[in-house]
């Protein structure tokens, strides 16, 4: 039988047999975190001490070819042992969670669990579709802390996901400390959707975040939603509305009624100073500026908006990423990343298929196929339904390149907004069972198919029972007919 993996890989080869873990299995690999991070995984679940010799059965090394890719590997199982070759430390770590997934589930295991530890023999050649694999938290309606985030991370990193969006502020709150604006987390971090404390990163926390997910080869995108969005903010400096008004604290959940005063050159002073602290904090090439539902600014306003803000971003080092409204403004930087995330069935908003046409790349987050925060059906308890249901099977089959013809796409994003989270749990039932196939559909190559699909999907469940992943809402799909 072939193995389970999600997602598949370009090209696999299922051999006769199996090589078999055992107390004795050396390792032999380059100090990197793709190293360290199978080790510990393996260690963890087995009880085996894997220690280091250069004759170990389980072998990693940087010398795959240079066609592999940034992200690509060749992993080749035989009963001798493990052959793990990438031509960078980022495509080593991409195979390891292969192999992870080529062991029994319990590997998935938190304390040890016996024997034995079969890996079948396999020859696997493997490099992403897309190079943007994303997927979003909004800490802003519900702040999640530190531990949070990292078990998010935990869940994106085996589906070999490579961008970690963080949603850091909206009118509900301000959630990353900035030390020259203090007030816009003393006030603005105090309120959240409902009747909660809020919450916010302090620098550091920000720092064990970006340091936590580049060990596992992910990039933290930080988005600062502008101009609208910004209650929380506004809250906090009177001075950035457009009428110097305190308008208050907005623990409710509509969108689309605040805005910056965007006539004010204090208010790019102030974003100028964000900009110098976001920008190292995270020190990935990207800054998301939103740019969404900005209904209170006008179309000139707008644009006017975001001519003066972007540079101020590409002054601190930054490419930047904004959601789709912004396709709309003349003169976009070459690069400037959009991202799509009206639903599908929509027609295409002719300023995107415009930008589009003029080259600039695209990330798809369409809310009928890729919003995790919507609701599965109609009995899920969480999530929102302004983009309807989102079935399991409606957020694997699409295809991320159909939808604006001729656009460089360069992968898709997974946004989990949380008006109706409150939870870590509550983020894992939203999660599960769509995330795996958004993976798929980032990563593997575009003839895919749900048939082949759903019972590797299955399989998976007994990876998260493992792992301890309890909240997975237990879908229709999941039963065997
Ligand atoms: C929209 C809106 C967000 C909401 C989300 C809920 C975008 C880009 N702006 O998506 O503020 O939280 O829907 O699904």
């Amino acid at each position: 039988m072939n193995p389970s993996l999600i997602p598949a890989p370009h090209t696999l080869v299922v051999h006769d047999g199996a090589f078999e873990l055992t107390p004795r299995t050396a390792v032999h690999a380059p100090e990197c975190h793709a190293t360290g991070f199978l080790t510990a995984l393996l260690r963890r679940a087995t009880g085996y001490a894997l220690p280091a010799a250069s004759e170990g059965a389980l072998r990693l090394s940087l010398d795959g070819p240079e066609e592999l890719g940034r992200e690509g590997y060749r992993l080749d199982v035989d009963t001798e042992g493990v052959r793990l070759r990438a031509h960078t430390e980022e495509g080593l770590f991409r195979g390891v969670q292969t192999l992870r997934q080529l062991l029994p589930a319990r590997i998935e295991s938190p304390r040890p669990c016996p024997g034995p530890w079969p890996i079948p023999c396999v020859s696997i050649t493997d490099a992403p579709r897309f190079r943007w694999r994303g997927v979003m938290l909004d800490v802003a309606r519900h702040f999640f802390d530190v531990e949070a985030v990292k078990r998010f991370i935990d869940r994106a990193v085996p589906y070999k996901f490579n961008i970690l969006h963080l949603h850091l502020t909206d009118d509900q709150g301000w959630r990353l400390r900035i030390e020259s604006h203090p007030r816009l987390t003393e006030h603005g971090a105090t309120s959240q959707v409902g009747e909660g404390p809020g919450g916010h990163f302090t620098q550091a926390d920000f720092a064990e975040i970006v340091a936590y997910a580049a060990a596992r080869h992910m990039t933290v995108v930080p988005e600062i939603d502008l101009p609208g969005h910004t209650q929380a903010a506004m809250a906090s400096y009177p001075h950035l509305a457009p009428d110097g008004a305190d308008t208050g604290l907005y623990r409710g959940m509509k969108v689309g009624f605040s805005q910056l005063a965007v006539h004010k050159s204090t208010t790019y002073d102030f974003l100028d100073a964000v900009f110098a602290e976001v920008a190292p904090l995270a020190p990935g090439p990207y800054l998301h500026l939103g740019g969404d539902e900005a209904h209170q600014t006008s179309a000139e306003d707008y644009a006017a908006f975001m001519t003066r803000t972007i540079p101020l971003a590409a002054g601190r080092g930054k490419t930047v990423v904004a959601w789709q409204e912004a396709a709309a403004v003349p003169g976009l930087p070459e690069g400037t990343h959009l991202q799509y995330w009206r639903p599908a069935r929509e027609p295409v908003a002719p300023a995107l298929a415009d930008a589009a046409s003029r080259g600039l790349p695209l990330i798809m987050s369409p809310a009928d196929h890729a919003y995790l925060d919507m609701k599965y059906d109609d009995s899920t308890p969480l999530g929102l339904t302004w983009a309807g249901t989102l079935g399991v099977r409606q957020s694997y089959d699409w295809d991320p390149e159909a939808l604006v013809p001729g656009a460089r796409v360069v992968g898709i994003e997974a946004p989990l907004w949380t008006e109706t989270l409150t939870t870590p749990d509550d983020l894992d039932h939203m999660l599960y069972p769509r995330l795996p196939g958004l993976a798929e559909v980032a990563w593997s190559p575009a003839a895919r198919d749900w048939a082949s699909y759903l019972p590797r999907l299955r399989a998976h469940t007994l990876r998260w029972d493992a792992a301890g992943i309890t909240s997975y809402h237990r879908s229709p799909e999941l039963r065997e007919d």
